[in-house]
């Protein structure tokens, strides 16, 4: 079968909930991925950031193939002897006194917003089935019905009523309207230390720690949402470390397994976690042994080989080397550590045919929003390979104002 035959078949056969780019990919290593046809690609989105260690990292694949030639999965209803060790080095790593291993970023979201509700009721007193909780516009937290229920993007909700009540929306980056959102009622604040989807979207410098401030004032549960900005993407362990904020609840997930499996988590302090009684809350996968195995090898994989540190130096450079193409198609260069987007101004159309003139020279970036063409790739990515990938998105961007 060549790339027709396997765009015909998926067409045929699949949803058409995406509209990809056209190619087929068949193998993958560290920063480049192949196509059916052998085009090597430099993959600048690591699926949406949970290929932070590169594809097929060495160690995790060690690790996945030694646990699955031993346990893979068990269920909740007895113990196995991975869950424990990963939950301790995730907790010890983060930060946090206990974690709630999930599966999909969307189900430690779905946990999240469980037990901030039930901390509200029973710690804080909101009358039942009141609690609220503030998110931001732009936000993107999953595609549950819930969470979807406080989207801002009509096509994310639309048609998937009657959609979940209880979240008050705000402004992203405005600190003053989320100290005046607060009501007696309202339980957490969950959001994006950095927006991904909304457009690769950096809040102003002290917004963090503000929202930290105004939500112990006002004794509201602060919920970051770390799931695509965490585990080094944008230049720290978590995007939260840039102000110095700890959250009460840290929602990871995606890089949590170096994209070797659906692997999540929900970490807290016991006043959160211990809503949690048994059998309130878990799912059929969620702290599986084979899931547990590759998420510890993943994390060792972000510490011994100082992934933050890469995404932070390398980050700073190429975005630096991005704001001096200086294209007349380039509204703005934003991001941190290697989470960028370059916005392409409305006058030279959408930023998808960018995308696909990137594609033709061998560097795969997706676009968000219409107008960003999003850089994201693996931590592990060589200076190297974006002083290549530089030289093409110059020629890319330089451009002449491409059809809508
Ligand atoms: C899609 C977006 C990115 C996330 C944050 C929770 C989740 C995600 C901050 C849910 C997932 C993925 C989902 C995927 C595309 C991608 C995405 F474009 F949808 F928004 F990255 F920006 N919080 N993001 O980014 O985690 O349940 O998917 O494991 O749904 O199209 P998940």
């Amino acid at each position: 079968m060549n790339t027709a035959d396997y765009l015909a078949e998926v067409d045929r056969y699949s949803a058409h909930n995406y509209h990809p780019l056209p190619i087929i990919l068949s193998r993958g290593e560290g920063a480049w991925v192949w196509d059916i046809e052998g085009k090597k690609y430099l993959d600048c989105l690591a699926a949406y950031s949970a290929v932070n260690q590169g594809h097929r990292h060495p160690a995790i694949v060690a690790a996945a193939k030694q646990q699955i030639d031993r346990l893979t999965l068990t269920s909740r209803a007895f113990h196995n002897d991975q869950m424990g060790p990963f939950l301790r080095e995730l907790c010890e790593l983060s930060g946090y006194e206990k974690a709630l291993p999930m599966n999909s970023g969307a189900e430690a979201v779905e946990t999240a917003i469980k037990a901030v509700r039930r901390w509200g009721y029973r710690s804080k007193g909101i009358p039942a089935d009141q609690a609220e909780i503030i998110v931001c516009t732009n936000n993107f937290h999953g595609r549950t019905t819930t969470v979807v229920s406080f989207s801002t993007e009509a096509s994310y909700r639309e048609g998937f009523g009657p959609l979940t009540p209880g979240f008050t929306i705000i402004p992203y980056g405005d600190a003053a309207a989320l100290e005046a959102a607060i009501t007696p009622n309202t339980a957490a604040f969950l959001f994006e230390p950095l927006q991904g989807e909304g457009g690769v979207i950096v809040p102003p410098e002290g917004y963090l720690r503000r929202a930290a401030e105004i939500c112990n004032a006002h004794n509201v549960l602060l919920v970051a949402d770390e799931i695509q900005t965490g585990l080094g993407r944008t230049g720290q362990l978590f995007c939260c470390d840039w102000e110095g904020v700890k959250p009460d609840v840290l929602v990871v997930g995606k890089a949590l397994s170096g994209g070797f499996y659906p692997v999540s988590a929900m970490l807290a302090g016991e006043e959160v976690m211990g809503v949690f009684a048994p059998g309130d809350h878990g799912s059929t996968f969620g702290g599986n042994p084979l899931g547990a195995a590759v998420a510890r090898a993943a994390l060792k994989v972000i510490v011994d080989e100082r992934l933050a540190e890469r995404a932070r130096e390398l980050g700073d450079w190429f975005m630096g080397e991005l704001r001096a193409i200086n294209s007349p198609h380039v509204h703005e260069v934003r991001g941190r550590g290697l989470m960028i987007g370059v916005e392409i101004r409305c006058e030279s159309g959408p930023a998808r045919p960018f995308c696909e003139g990137l594609m033709e020279r061998g560097i795969l970036a997706k676009e968000t929003h219409e107008q960003v063409v999003r850089f994201a790739p693996p931590l592990v990515v060589e200076k190297t390979d974006l002083e290549w990938a530089l030289g093409h998105t110059a020629e890319v961007l330089a451009g002449a104002a491409v059809k809508a």
